[in-house]
């Protein structure tokens, strides 16, 4: 498979990316250039980064909430590099580091699947993803929610995953029954205590957030709990010298959301130990963030499913053992303090949290898009020959074989315009969810009950990503509409009724999102990531702005929309500039309707369809205080159960979207 792939010969340079023979929507991709860098089909970045890395006496790398998402992100130009991509960023920099004679350390906290095609096909998740995700040596890791929701997974995948990196993998809080003993146990390690390179000692925890929606075979201990342990207690206070502790975990940096427990750990750590730097990295809410926690701690969190890799250079840490270069000489280094924000700052001290501030901290972060350009500009400064190393290369070209060979990058069509979620008002045709109303109408069809009007509601949260222009493959499924939601319904309702829901249910609370993957109609309250606000592409008009380069000349940048982060630093965050993308809001839930009369009046009753994620709590609640009494007795299937919120837009695609192809294009070129 792999060789008869690796000879197909090199035909176009133009993006190719099309079903071969096109009577059949359904055929394979023809991947027909012959590429060694990225994916086949990926784009590239046409907006370097603002400069070059400041480089420390410490410096982390840092991914989280990666998603499956190792081939990249194939229809934007911001994030086009692949896991392999990676492999030979992160070798040029583990090189660069050793001639600086500093030390850099790889760090990943969690979530390694449901999000993409490559992670979830497979059963249990992650069988693929993991063993490439693996290519990476990182130093410590943590543990993720979405590691723990299913047993399989928990057990068959992640035994593996822990003994690939031993005590590098931090499971301070939570562990998992050993099949043989009947006993708890933890799933990787509960600390790590070691000495870099260039002679830092470090002391390590990986804390899971308060997660509770784990399955039965694995226990999270609450942080507030896990603290007052002796284990904890005894490896804060350890024997030997400690010169910076590394807090990472799934878990927001920003102690202003309740599911964070960082703010818990550094007042415990700090405590302890006033005089010793703390620093942490987070995830879960996928956004790019930097908080202040106090002169010596701060946090860092990089974003999701591979847009972001995170830069952290740190600097003054006084050790008797370093024998590495403080401020190493040719790179621009860190120089900005950690300085708390005055109210923060007032409570820190009323519980005497300030650490003494015996040494002189610089600290600086970065958030990198995740492009070739970006990574060939901050290891080689160029994307030739010398770029790409032979394991980088393999991760790549093994990549394009597994999504060939677990049909991800099947084509079902040719998206003829970009659908975003929230890059463009409610209502309006670039909107994902205006086209949600057409593709469910069309699709969501019980050929036995095909003319009777129905109204189909789902909620909005069932959305994951935006729908880029280009080929719909099997993948965009995954990325776009993940969960497995069925569709249920209830016959016979009156229309009067049927038609208050709407509006009853976008009054009320916002429904989580739902990581449903059984039959069961009552949401096992699976808090899936919070997904940001935040559309990752856009087709809003490029913003030109002036900005000097280094050489103080000042040149003409084109600034492409994406990441515009804020946080306690400041706005100079991004290592790529990007004009803002503008953000809408949505309501709740989306209403779709069929076969309703044509002269324009209105049904008495319909069937009233809706997932199966909304019905219990939302839409039977809705519809009594409407007069409409109804039970979960009265809740059938109205498309089979293999018919999910997975399936439509798959259905639509292959229907609707045929024009275009083979040469389908992707992305730009949208009003
Ligand atoms: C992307 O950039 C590389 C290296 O500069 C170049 O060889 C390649 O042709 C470009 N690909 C596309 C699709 O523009
Ligand atoms: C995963 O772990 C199981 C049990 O320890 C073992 O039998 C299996 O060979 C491992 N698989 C891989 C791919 O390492
Ligand atoms: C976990 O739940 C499963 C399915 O409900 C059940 O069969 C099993 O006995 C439970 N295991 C434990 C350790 O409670
Ligand atoms: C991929 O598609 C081919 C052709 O339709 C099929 O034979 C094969 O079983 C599929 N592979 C997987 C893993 O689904
Ligand atoms: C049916 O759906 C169409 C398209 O979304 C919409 O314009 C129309 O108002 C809907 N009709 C009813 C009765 O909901
Ligand atoms: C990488 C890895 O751990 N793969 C294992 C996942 O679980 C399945 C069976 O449940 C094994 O066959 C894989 O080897
Ligand atoms: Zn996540």
């Amino acid at each position: 498979m792999l060789l008869q792939f690796l000879l197909i010969p090199l035909l176009s340079s133009a993006y190719v990316s099309a079903c071969s023979s096109c009577s059949d929507p359904t055929n394979e991709v023809l991947h027909k250039r012959l590429v060694r860098r990225m994916q086949p089909d990926a784009l590239n970045a046409t907006t370097k980064p603002r400069g070059p890395l400041e480089w420390g006496q410490i410096n982390f790398l840092h991914t989280t909430d990666t998603h499956g998402w190792l081939q990249g992100h194939l229809k934007e130009r911001n994030y086009g590099a692949d896991w392999g991509d990676f492999v030979s960023f992160v070798k040029h920099m583990r090189r660069k580091a050793e001639r600086l004679k500093v030390d850099l350390l790889l760090v990943d906290t969690g979530d390694l699947h449901d999000g993409a095609g490559l992670s979830d096909v497979t059963e249990p998740n992650g069988v693929v993803s993991n063993a490439i995700f693996s290519n990476i040596d990182y130093d410590l890791l943590a543990i993720g929610n979405h590691e723990l929701y299913e047993t399989a997974v928990a057990y068959e995948n992640f035994s593996n995953f822990s003994k690939i990196y031993g005590e590098r993998y931090l499971t301070s809080n939570v562990q998992i029954i050993n099949k043989a003993t009947g006993e708890f146990e933890d799933m990787g390690h509960k600390f790590r205590y070691f000495t870099t390179k260039h002679g830092l000692r470090i002391m390590a925890f990986g804390v899971l957030f308060d997660f509770t929606g784990h399955s039965n075979v694995s226990k999270v201990t609450k942080a507030e709990d896990m603290v007052k342990e002796v284990w904890f207690q005894d490896a804060v206070n350890y024997p030997e010298p400690i010169d910076l502790f590394v807090v990472i975990g799934h878990n927001p940096v920003t102690t202003n959301v309740p599911s964070s427990t960082f703010g818990l750990l550094h007042s415990t750590i700090r405590k302890m130990r006033p005089d010793v730097p703390i620093q942490a990295f987070g995830g879960h809410t996928h956004i790019r963030d930097f908080v202040v926690y106090d002169e010596m701690a701060t946090g860092l969190e990089s974003g999701q499913y591979c847009e972001t890799l995170g830069w952290l250079a740190l600097t003054g840490i006084m050790s008797n053992t370093f024998r590495g270069s403080m401020n190493p000489h040719g790179v621009p280094n860190p120089i900005k303090k950690a300085e708390v924000k005055g109210t923060e700052r007032a409570r820190s001290s009323r519980r005497r949290l300030l650490p003494r501030p015996r040494m002189d901290l610089r600290y600086a972060r970065r958030y990198l898009d995740w492009n070739r350009l970006t990574f060939a500009y901050h290891a080689t400064k160029s994307q030739d020959r010398t770029f790409d190393t032979p394991k980088g290369q393999t991760v790549t070209n093994d990549i394009t074989k597994f999504r060939s060979d677990l049909n991800i990058s099947k084509v079902y069509g040719c998206v003829p315009r970009t659908y975003c979620e929230s890059c463009r008002p409610f209502g309006d045709e670039g909107n994902i969810f205006t086209l949600l109303e057409t593709a469910l109408a069309e699709t969501v069809v019980n050929p036995s009950r095909a003319d009777i009007p129905r109204l189909i509601i789902v909620n909005t949260g069932s959305i994951r990503f935006d729908l880029v222009q280009g080929p719909f493959t099997l993948d965009d499924s995954f990325t776009v509409s993940p969960f497995k939601d069925t569709f249920r319904f209830i016959p016979d309702v009156p229309y009067s009724q049927a038609s208050q829901v709407l509006d009853i249910l976008n009054a009320g609370p916002y429904q989580k999102r739902s990581m449903e993957t059984d039959e069961a109609l009552r949401p096992r309250g699976w808090d899936v990531c919070t997904d940001p606000l935040y559309t990752s592409f856009t087709e809003a008009k490029r913003h030109v702005s002036y900005s000097g380069d280094m050489t103080r000349r000042h040149e003409l940048r084109v600034l492409i929309p994406g990441y515009t982060t804020v946080d306690d630093f400041g706005t100079d965050g991004d290592d790529t500039p990007h004009s803002k993308i503008p953000q809408y809001e949505h309501p709740n839930d989306v209403q779709a309707n069929g076969s309703f009369p044509t002269d324009g009046s209105m049904p008495d009753k319909v069937d009233f369809v809706f997932l199966n994620f909304i019905a219990v709590n939302y839409v039977l609640p809705a519809l009594a205080s409407v007069g409409a009494k109804y039970t979960e007795k009265d809740i059938q299937y109205y498309m089979p159960k293999d018919f999910t919120t997975n399936s439509y837009l798959q259905v639509y695609a292959a229907k609707n979207w045929q024009e275009g192809l083979p040469n389908c294009p992707v992305g730009e070129g949208v009003g």
